[in-house]
């Protein structure tokens, strides 16, 4: 069967070609993997990239391994979902992390302050949501590494200085460069990391300073229509309540507290699991075993009535309490 494969396809081989680093290749794999044609005629090549994306990915590893190094460019996943911002310089990536979390970036009124990304732990209701700040892009540069981080995302944060005369060339800039590096992919295919454009949220900051008022409507008016823009000011303080909210509905992830046949519910730690997940995919993420070994579920929350027995199949909401017997 002829694979068809489509201009896209060629163009990201061409970008594969001409790789050097291993992150570039494996980017260009993971792009090729996404564009190429998912069919018959395709599934040759379809396994033989995704063997070539785990080549190169345990390659990678081993590198950093036998260098003795760390890689400071990837960042562990904790709590219910990361969050990468991105941005120019001093649009005040760190002030919003050292305002949100418990993490103590250093924020400073001279560009590149930050060189490495750095994590923290975002407290919203009863979970933690990673906010991940990173070093700046510009026009010229930007640092070798930060693709990796903000592709491997649940979700980005652009930040644009509402303040400065060129936000919107910065807010510009930010989203073509996510477009052209791949790093917002709509609908990816199993094993290729990208943010699905629905996760992406562009942030106005500095709204505390007199001039971001008319540099917003500016952005409003010339950027592109379809990005709202959320204002917030990390000195003030201002907006950051309602950013928590809009950061945790943008993850679309749902909270589950389980409880044991017989006692009270377990309130404190609930599991954290994508909008959309069943009683089953709860059962999986408590036990491997646990799946095979369940025989009925109750819930409490979202069921017509409080301790309703329900199908291993049925959709949990946020907050559901769920009781599993096996
Ligand atoms: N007025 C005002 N100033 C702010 C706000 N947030 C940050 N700043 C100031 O802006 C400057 C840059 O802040 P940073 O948080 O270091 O900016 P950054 O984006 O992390 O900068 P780089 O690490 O260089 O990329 C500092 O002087 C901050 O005090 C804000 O909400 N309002
Ligand atoms: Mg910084």
């Amino acid at each position: 069967m002829p694979a068809n494969l489509t201009p896209q396809y060629y163009e990201a081989e061409e970008v594969f070609k001409k790789a050097v680093t291993i992150e570039e290749k494996i980017a260009a794999l993971e792009e090729m993997l996404a564009v190429i044609p998912k069919h018959k005629g395709t599934e040759k090549m379809q396994a033989d990239l995704k063997k070539r994306l785990s080549k190169f990915k345990e390659e990678g590893q081993r590198k950093a391994k036998a260098a003795g190094r760390v890689d400071p460019f990837f960042i562990e996943k904790q709590g219910a979902g990361q969050v990468v911002l991105l941005g120019f310089p001093n649009t005040g990536k760190s002030a919003l992390v050292a305002s949100m979390t418990r993490a103590k970036p250093k924020v400073a009124e001279y560009p590149f302050t930050t060189t490495i990304p750095l994590a923290g732990m975002m407290p919203y209701q009863d979970i933690f949501i990673q906010l991940v700040d990173t070093p700046p892009i510009t026009a010229e540069v930007v640092p070798p590494g930060l693709s990796g981080t903000l592709r491997n995302a649940d979700m980005l944060l652009v930040l644009v200085d509402a303040a400065s005369d060129d936000c919107l060339e910065q807010l510009m800039y930010c989203l073509s460069y996510l477009k052209e590096k791949k790093i917002i992919r709509e609908g990816s295919a199993p094993g290729v990391r990208g943010v699905p454009p629905g996760r992406l949220l562009v942030l106005a900051s500095r709204t505390d300073l007199p001039e971001s008022k008319d540099n917003i409507q500016i952005m409003n008016e010339l950027g592109p229509g379809d990005i709202e823009l959320f204002p917030v000011s990390a000195a003030r303080g201002l907006g950051l309540e309602a950013l928590r909210e809009k950061i945790f509905e943008t993850l679309d992830v749902i909270r589950v507290y389980t409880k044991i046949p017989g006692r009270e519910p377990d309130l404190k730690t609930p599991f954290v699991l994508k909008r959309g997940s069943t009683v089953l995919g709860l059962a999986g993420s408590i036990h491997r075993d646990l799946p095979r070994l369940m025989k009925s579920a109750r819930i409490w929350g979202s069921a017509r009535f409080e301790g309703q027995s329900v199908m291993r199949d049925y959709v949990l909401q946020d907050r559901d309490i769920v009781e599993i017997a096996q």
